[in-house]
């Protein structure tokens, strides 16, 4: 798919009007600073559609971004303080468990970022599992994996595949290595 347009629409905290437009919903999840934003980025070749990490208050919202004026890609907040209970962790939490268990929202597809350098957390485990017993369908991308050679490359992914169990994309925002496949698949 050619990205044509992308432009930013509203974040929300709880249910919303936006809900109800039939547009529908490839959402993005994973722990804060793997990577969800730049990957979005990369898919649809924007630096800054999507701002970093480093923006306050956008990341306690779920962002709306229409594509192509045909589909949202939704970036739900980063779950790594969120399910730890730091401060606010229990709001935010309770926000992604509203929007991908509330029986609200029907996703289309659910793109689930880990970071290919490191173990996948309890955390994202969790996730799978509620992915799996929500019915949403869903991929993992192994993203950052321009930081690995060869050997480890193959040795971590290995890893998360068997983790995780589920098949994995290994993604690089930074050279946009996957990026093809990866927008086919979410978006056909
Ligand atoms: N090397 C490398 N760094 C990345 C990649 N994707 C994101 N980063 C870096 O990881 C950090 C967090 O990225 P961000 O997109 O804000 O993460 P988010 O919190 O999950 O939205 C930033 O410093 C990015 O530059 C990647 O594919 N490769
Ligand atoms: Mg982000």
């Amino acid at each position: 798919m050619e990205i044509k347009s992308a432009e930013f629409i509203k974040g929300i905290i709880g249910t919303d009007p936006i809900l109800n437009d039939q547009i529908p919903h490839i959402a993005f999840v994973g722990r804060s600073n793997v990577g969800k934003s730049s990957v979005i980025n990369s898919l649809v070749l924007r630096k800054d559609l999507v701002k970093s990490s480093a923006t306050p208050g956008k990341t306690k919202e779920i962002n709306y971004f229409l594509i192509n004026k045909k589909f949202y890609f939704v970036d739900l907040p980063g779950y790594g303080y969120a399910l730890m209970g730091a401060q606010g962790g229990e709001k935010l939490r309770k926000l992604i468990l509203w929007y991908l268990s509330g029986g609200e929202v029907h996703p289309r597809f659910v793109v689930l970022v880990v970071d290919a350098c490191i173990k996948p957390s309890a955390y994202d485990k969790e996730m799978v599992d509620i992915l799996r017993r929500e019915g949403h369908p869903f991929v993992v991308v192994a993203n950052k994996v321009d930081r690995l050679n060869q050997t480890e490359r193959a040795h971590n992914l290995k890893n998360i595949e068997a983790t995780l169990a589920t098949k994995i994309f290994p993604y690089s925002a930074r050279t946009k290595m996957g990026r093809e496949s990866l927008l086919e698949t979410i978006t056909s």
